[in-house]
């Protein structure tokens, strides 16, 4: 039995190497100013060989699947294991903390046990996954439902912008599409499996406190939406001639924005894309997509949201003499998170001087595939200004200590 080095439940130690640790992996980005990692791109690679390090440094047993998730293993007494993980692919222009922090977190915790000579009743599984934010791919999740053993061959065929296909991409990552279902843990091995993760919203920064409990995800749906009017000069056709797609597509925005603000918090709808083809400044567009994003706590309040903005838009596009097509291209429930784990989190959170806050994940998460295969739990980790998806996300050191404090906690107190 090795000494347990005091040091190691420090959290201002513990906070000190997180921080060091992510600004590392965010040095690691497709672009110079800016953070970009997509998926099996060479950055997911050089993210993928400095995580398999870290492992292998904190005393794990180190894998890679054929989707490129790196795994640290740490035996137990038995055969099953609680898995820790999260993702270290980004969006573009991304924070540093989003996905890393769970990844690294769980390497700090392991690590802990590892070095402490400690075994478990259970193994310990650090996973990072590489394809959460879907920012290559017009899929996303791929790696954690291949270890969730939920994998659906559909999206080999799925392009990325430069018409790449995924399973091209997984040959020149080095990986075999034959090896994906090797990924999969069997059920009986899957315990539970935890995700540390910041926020990405304002309550905890909101409450005063550093950690928080998540009790479910929220559940989304992604409509895309085409209009399809008439191109045409845009000095000579009369306003009242034209079948203008782009003024049919901002309406679109505005109607979301709306009918989302009249629910009061219960639906919030977002468009970040907005595609119009051979754009120029004295044309009318005649063809404009756009992707609706559509979350919410209650399914009932979507599916019922969803219905509302449909008919509005059938409305809207009739009244303007445009075509238009409305594909639900994500259909996702909400996924709620084991109350018996919750309880284990906010005693842990309690046990490192926190009071647990309870809230819900707007934000998707790799939970939503784990939960596929064994009970969830999330821990929020408090950010600034709830900021994310945005350079400016920030985890303080001190708030990162105490939710890798908090997960050894969790840990020591948990059986399965
Ligand atoms: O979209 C999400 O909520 C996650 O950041 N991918
Ligand atoms: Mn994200
Ligand atoms: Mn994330």
């Amino acid at each position: 039995m090795t000494t347990p080095d005091p040091a190691a439940l420090d959290p201002v130690v513990l906070g000190q190497r997180a921080d060091l640790m992510i600004r590392t992996l965010a040095s690691i980005s497709a672009e110079p100013n800016r953070l970009i990692r997509g998926f099996l791109t060479p950055e997911h690679r050089a993210a993928a060989d400095l995580v398999a390090k870290w492992m292998r440094e904190a005393g794990l047993e180190v894998s890679e699947d054929a989707l490129g998730t790196v795994r640290g293993h740490l035996p137990g007494e038995g055969r099953k294991r609680l898995l820790i993980g999260s993702h270290i692919d980004t969006v573009i222009d991304a924070g540093m903390f989003d996905g890393p922090l769970g990844v690294i977190v769980g390497i700090l915790a392991a690590g802990h046990f590892a070095k402490a000579g400690r075994k478990l009743p259970f193994g310990l599984d650090v996973l990072a996954f590489g394809d959460e934010e879907g920012s290559r791919f017009p899929v996303t999740l791929s790696s954690s439902l291949a270890v969730a053993g939920h994998f659906d061959t559909s999206r080999l065929q799925a392009m990325d912008a430069d018409g790449t296909t995924f399973s091209e991409v997984i040959g020149q990552f080095g990986k075999s599409v034959a090896d994906i279902p090797l990924a999969a843990y069997s059920r009986d091995e899957a315990a539970a499996y935890i995700e540390v993760h910041i926020e990405q919203g304002p309550v905890l920064e909101y409450r005063g406190q550093p950690l928080g409990v998540v009790t479910a995800i929220a559940g989304q749906t992604y409509v895309n939406v085409e209009f399809l009017g008439e191109a045409g000069h845009a000095g000579t056709v009369p306003m009242l001639l034209r079948r203008d797609a782009l003024a049919g597509a901002a309406e679109t925005v505005s109607l979301a924005e709306r009918l989302a603000r009249e629910t009061k918090g219960e639906v919030v709808a977002t468009v970040g894309v907005l595609r119009i083809p051979n754009a120029a400044g004295n044309v009318i567009p005649g063809n404009v997509a756009l992707i609706v994003d559509i979350r919410s706590g209650s399914d009932t309040a979507r599916h019922k949201f969803v219905e509302a903005f449909k008919r509005e838009v059938r409305a809207l596009a009739e009244r303007r003499h445009l075509g238009v097509t409305m594909t639900d291209t994500r259909n996702v429930s909400v996924t709620p998170c084991d109350p018996a784990l919750q309880d284990g989190i906010a005693k842990a959170i309690a046990a490192v001087g926190g009071e647990p806050v309870s809230l819900v994940s707007g934000a998707g998460h790799d939970g939503m595939a784990m939960a596929k295969l064994c009970p969830i739990a999330m821990m929020f980790v408090r950010c600034r200004g709830g900021i994310s998806h945005n350079p400016a996300e920030y985890a303080s050191p001190a708030d990162m200590g105490l939710a890798a404090a908090a997960l050894i906690k969790f840990i020591e107190t948990t059986n399965f």
